[in-house]
């Protein structure tokens, strides 16, 4: 009798070195990712640097960010001794298979999706243009996820659409070329799977929007932690109690702080009797949860030629993990292969 071990679950994640990171790519994605993925499964986590050039940008500035989103996920606690670290520009399988994930794609898929809709109408506004790799840029985030045999995505509910797009060109190139790509799905965490904007309560908190006083950065000093959320945006009731529909910023401030505190939202409504003290309870939790990861950042920007030789090995098992399917892809769509 043959036995055979079932190879571990494959986990792909990534974080765009658009802006600062944020309370929202915490709660929503890296935490699950220290504290689940790694110790789970066979993970990779990427800066996907190569996204941040979907639209307008400043070179020094991405290369500053990159290199901040790596070292802050080192400080959230990836251990590159249980998990791959590394930039998606350093490994080229990424643009090789995008490309035939083009061809399996169409437009108007393409144009159906919503961030697509909200970031060029951006873009045409501030720029007045945009940028072809702002359509595009899901498809190569498919092959992120594809060229590695991902079994599952841990990523904040705001990229469910991406993933769902990423399942479909998975089968649809399996069902044309022979069964090439293993078929991933999304996880969400189960609470603050969006943080919303404390100013503006209904639209995410996005580490690239313009106005930051409503976006808690990972960085940010702890001054500013706490007045950021002692204004953030309410309603004009005065009772605490959690409707995502009529009170968004209030359910939003227990989505934090039972993210923080392992606790229920729906069971901190009944425990506050006034805005002020949610906030302040909010802020603190904020605080507790992110000292460790600001206290471990400042350590690892005195070594950064550790963060340097994470990414490199990263990069490099990563490539070795990639280019089997990436190559059989190309063969599978009738590319010969150099001789
Ligand atoms: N507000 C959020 N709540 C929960 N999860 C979030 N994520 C992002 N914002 C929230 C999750 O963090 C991971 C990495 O996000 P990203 O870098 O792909 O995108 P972003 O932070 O949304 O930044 P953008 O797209 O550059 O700019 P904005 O935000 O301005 O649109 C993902 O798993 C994401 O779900």
């Amino acid at each position: 009798m043959t036995v055979t071990t079932r190879p571990r679950t494959r986990i792909f994640s990534g974080i765009k070195p658009t802006g600062h990171l944020t309370l929202g790519n915490y709660l929503g994605a890296m935490r699950r990712w220290v504290e689940e993925d790694q110790l789970k499964a066979d993970a990779l986590f990427c800066v996907v640097d190569l996204h941040a050039l979907t639209v307008e940008h400043d070179p020094a500035r991405v290369r500053r960010l990159s290199r901040q989103a790596a070292t802050l996920l080192l400080a959230a606690g990836l251990d590159p001794e249980r998990c791959t670290v590394f930039l998606q520009s350093h490994v080229d399988e990424h643009t090789r298979l995008s490309y035939l994930l083009e061809c399996t794609a169409t437009d108007g898929e393409m144009r159906r999706m919503i961030q697509y809709k909200e970031k060029s109408a951006r873009e045409r506004a501030d720029s007045g243009s945009v940028r072809l790799s702002l359509l595009t840029y899901p498809v190569l985030m498919a092959a992120d996820i594809l060229a590695y045999g991902t079994d599952e995505v841990p990523v904040g509910d705001d990229q469910a659409q991406h993933v769902e797009l990423t399942r479909d060109l998975a089968l649809r190139f399996n069902q044309r070329y022979g069964r090439t790509f293993a078929v991933p799905k999304a996880v969400h965490p189960v609470v603050a799977a969006r943080v919303m904007d404390l100013q503006d309560p209904r639209s995410k908190m996005g580490k690239s929007h313009a106005s930051t006083s409503g976006i808690v950065y990972l960085l940010d000093e702890p001054e500013i932690v706490r007045k950021k959320i002692m204004r953030a945006v309410t309603d004009s009731g005065d009772d605490v109690v959690l409707d995502r529909e009529a009170r968004p910023g209030v359910a939003n401030l227990l989505d934090v702080l039972a993210a923080c505190t392992g606790a229920r939202p729906e069971d901190l409504a009944g425990a506050y009797r006034s805005y002020g003290a949610l906030k302040k309870d909010t802020a603190e939790a904020v605080l507790e949860l992110l000292r460790p990861v600001r206290e471990r950042h400042g350590e690892l920007c005195e070594d950064p030629g550790y963060v340097d030789g994470v990414l490199r090995a990263g990069a490099e098992r990563a490539r070795g993990l990639a280019r089997p399917t990436v190559d059989a892809a190309y063969a599978a769509v009738g590319l010969l292969s150099p001789a």
